[in-house]
């Protein structure tokens, strides 16, 4: 039976490419095995962030996780804090991951890149040790994110080579499963970025009202020229519009580009603005009534019971194989 592992850091607003990249294909996941779903609450700590922030983006992502089709009778759902085990764990684990190869990490490079040695906590150089943690702590055997993420679960699997050649068969190998298309949403304002939560320009957020993501799609940064093709090099506007209409439709690009090959540029956005309407228009209709009944609460309790259980398990065999004493009768 796979164990399927995956969360979300609540930095900042969910956007559009969080969906397609990761959220939208969680559900699915619960019927192929045994899933738990977190809300990666100590690594939004890695930037600064304000509290009440840093609560509300959590609501949010809970809020989002049941709206997108998890069901906690079917997966578990909880806060990474709320299982003590992610932060004991890390601890361990952070004398098996060195300095030469978390200073290589594209996402510490890219979000440090402008600060000094004196403005980088400890916490954003050392982020992989504790994702290593979330993942192995539930023996997770697939691990869905978007493309930006696949670098920190292949760290993982180096730190389970080196672990377990030292120690023993003692973790288990995770691997991780990006989305055949949409695994990196591009910017709308600038298509060779990223379209990314902490940096809100050109991006469609979960919560924009429905006529603001269609005003944000219809003014989408296009490409010279006037033909809709499927070229993410030469045409990489055109391309991001037609990666998010294929993503929402389940179909490739290259079908898709077929569909508008005799369209203008406005009369193929305005279809694209469509396919994120019908999609997100239920989804946000879901979220609104699940962020006022508040219904998301005793989920996360009942997700934390059930997560620590497991997680436990492997930090007690973990804390046994290193040599740490038991205690225990
Ligand atoms: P931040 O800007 O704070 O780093 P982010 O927007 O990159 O945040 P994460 O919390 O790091 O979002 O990612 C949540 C999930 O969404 C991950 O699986 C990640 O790979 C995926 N994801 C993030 N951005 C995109 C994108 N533009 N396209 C596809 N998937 C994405
Ligand atoms: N780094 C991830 C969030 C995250 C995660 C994980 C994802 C923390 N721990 C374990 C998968 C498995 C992100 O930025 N989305």
């Amino acid at each position: 039976m796979e164990r399927i592992l995956s969360g979300i850091k609540p930095t900042g607003e969910l956007t559009l490419g969080n969906y397609i990249g990761a959220l939208r294909h969680f559900k699915d996941f619960q019927n192929r095995g045994d899933v738990y779903i977190f809300i990666a609450d100590l690594h939004a700590l890695t930037m600064p962030i304000e509290a009440e922030t840093l609560r509300n983006n959590s609501r949010d992502i809970a809020a989002f996780y049941l709206a997108s089709g998890l069901d906690p009778k079917r997966c578990t759902i909880f806060l990474q804090h709320t299982v003590p085990a992610h932060a004991e764990l890390n601890a361990i684990l952070q004398n098996y991951l060195y300095m030469g190869e978390l200073k290589r990490m594209t996402q510490f490079k890219d979000k440090c890149s402008k600060m000094n040695d004196n403005q980088i906590g400890l916490g954003i150089f050392a982020y992989p040790v504790l994702m290593a943690a979330d993942i192995l702590l539930y023996d997770a055997t697939i691990v869905p994110v978007g493309e930006d993420q696949v670098q920190h679960v292949e760290i993982t699997r180096d730190l389970v080579h080196r672990f377990n050649s030292r120690y023993g068969e003692v973790l288990v190998l995770p691997r991780a499963e990006v989305t055949k298309v949409g695994a990196r949403i591009m910017s709308l304002c600038d298509p060779s970025k990223k379209m990314s939560k902490s940096d809100p320009k050109g991006d469609i957020f979960l919560k924009d009202p429905l006529s603001v993501s269609r005003k944000k799609i219809m003014s989408a940064v296009t490409d010279s020229g006037s033909e809709v093709r499927f070229d993410p090099a030469a045409k990489p506007g055109i391309s991001n519009l037609l990666t998010i209409y294929a993503a929402l439709k389940d179909i490739t690009p290259q079908e898709a580009e077929k569909r508008f090959a005799k369209f203008r540029y406005g009369d193929f956005k305005k279809a694209v603005a469509e396919a994120v309407e019908e999609e997100l228009g239920p989804f946000k209709a879901r979220y609104e009534k699940i962020i006022a009944d508040r219904s998301y609460i005793s989920v996360l309790r009942d997700g934390a019971k059930k997560a620590s259980l497991v997680a436990a398990k492997t930090l007690r065999r973990v804390q046994k194989a290193v040599g740490l004493l038991s205690v225990d009768e």
